[in-house]
């Protein structure tokens, strides 16, 4: 059994302690009388664990290795992503994901949903994930989505490959509309997204409208057909970039029918900013979907990493205060009150994304995960964009660090 004491719980004033016994936690009081081993937090904010719900671990740590992406485009991404992946083995595949998980981990995430190309008759990448999520079972919650990168139906037998992978073992149905190469093909791969999912009962997570494009309109029939099937909370409209260059007469129509069907979002701030905008001059837009609106309107959205230095972006280091920070000034999303809740689209709006909830979150009966920041409330952690002091799952510690030093020389203010 242990004691966790002096723990700021976010949106409360008074510190409490919790107790932890066979790695779940038993008890949260202002004060708990039980002798046993005790863990001062030091009135530090304490938080569930950091989630990305988008990333490509197969893609990862690949941007420098064939032709770099000259354009910046998602459509040169891909092309060059396809010349490179034939070259690659199931254990290469392996170590890259593993290095971007434990980049992660170390910065405090404990939940992660992994896109997994598919378009690949070997299915490569799917049979390493497969195994990696294995092995890394009691670190992270990874979900692994069956992603078709080059398409369901802009060649023969894409949907066959993405059911292949369900059997497989995929977690999530994915697709990607916006590239195929008609828009009938791409409403034709949201029917068939839609029935799979239905088909062998999984989640549903679509790289939907990921371009400017405003005449990609995929996720209206995303959301109209998860509606009908009462699917809604299981799925997840990625990027919908298009929908933050839509009009408002479109959107405001559009806000009602996805807080209907319960859709969540996820937006990669840092991945879209880089990516969208490409074909502008000046204006040019932020290519992010409407993040604030969602939000105002009580639709569930989160962010996420989606790349670490791969043929789209060549940065990205699983620094998910990184993505929120640059996530709240493009989304425009820093009054106190947003502030104060800021850090929930980095945590638990990523945790309902992903179906998540029966286990996640600092509460009474649920497993002991959880993250501290090196600050002592909401705002500091955003302003000072708070490294994490430590991670533990299951009431066991991922890592903990000490808070920066810095040895001071020179004295400004005199008392
Ligand atoms: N693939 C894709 O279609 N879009 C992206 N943003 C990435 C991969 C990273
Ligand atoms: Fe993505």
């Amino acid at each position: 059994m242990k004691k966790y004491i002096n723990a700021r719980l976010k949106g409360k004033k008074e510190l409490v302690q919790f107790l932890v016994w066979d790695g779940m936690i038993q008890q949260i009081e202002k004060e708990i009388p039980a002798e046993c081993e005790t863990i001062d937090l030091q009135g530090n904010l304490v938080i569930p664990p950091y989630v990305d719900p988008h990333i490509h671990l197969d893609y990862v740590f690949t941007a420098n290795i064939g032709e770099t992406n000259g354009t910046g485009t998602l459509f040169e991404g891909i092309q060059r992503w396809s010349e490179f992946k034939e070259q690659q083995t199931v254990e290469e595949v392996k170590e890259r994901a593993i290095k971007g998980i434990q980049k992660e981990m170390l910065q405090g995430v404990q939940c992660m949903r992994t896109h997994v190309d598919v378009t690949d008759p070997n299915q490569t990448s799917l049979k390493a994930l497969l195994e990696v999520k294995e092995k890394v079972k009691d670190l992270v919650d990874l979900q692994i989505v069956a992603f078709p990168q080059e398409g369901m139906y802009a060649y023969k037998g894409g949907d066959e490959l993405v059911e292949e992978a369900l059997k497989m073992g995929a977690d999530c149905v994915g697709g990607i509309p916006h590239y195929e190469l008609a828009r009938e093909f791409g409403e034709k791969s949201i029917h068939k997204v839609v029935e799979l999912a239905v088909k062998y009962d999984k989640l549903i997570d679509v790289h939907c409208d990921e371009t400017d494009d405003i005449q990609s309109r995929f996720l209206e029939l995303l959301n109209a057909l998860v509606l009908i099937e009462g699917i809604g909370t299981k799925t997840a409209a990625s990027h919908t970039c298009s929908f933050g260059s839509a009009d408002n007469s479109y959107a405001f129509r559009m806000m009602k029918l996805l807080k209907q069907s319960g859709i969540n979002f996820i937006s990669c701030p840092t991945e879209n900013i880089y990516l969208q905008g490409r074909q502008d001059t000046y204006p040019k837009r932020r290519g992010l979907t409407r993040v604030k609106e969602l939000n105002d309107n009580g639709i569930n959205v989160c962010f996420a990493q989606d790349s670490m230095s791969d043929p789209w972006y060549p940065l990205g280091n699983g620094n998910m205060m990184n993505i929120l920070d640059h996530g709240i000034h493009i989304a425009q999303m820093m009054s106190p009150e947003e502030i104060q809740n800021d850090l929930d689209l980095v945590t638990v709006n990523g945790a309902k994304t992903m179906n998540l909830m029966d286990h996640y979150g600092i509460e009474e009966g649920k497993p002991a995960n959880f993250i501290v920041l090196d600050a002592k409330n909401e705002f500091d952690a955003i302003c000072e964009r708070a490294g994490v002091l430590a991670s533990v799952r299951n009431g066991e510690y991922l890592f903990k660090k000490e808070p920066e030093k810095i040895q001071q020389a020179v004295t400004l203010l005199q008392k």
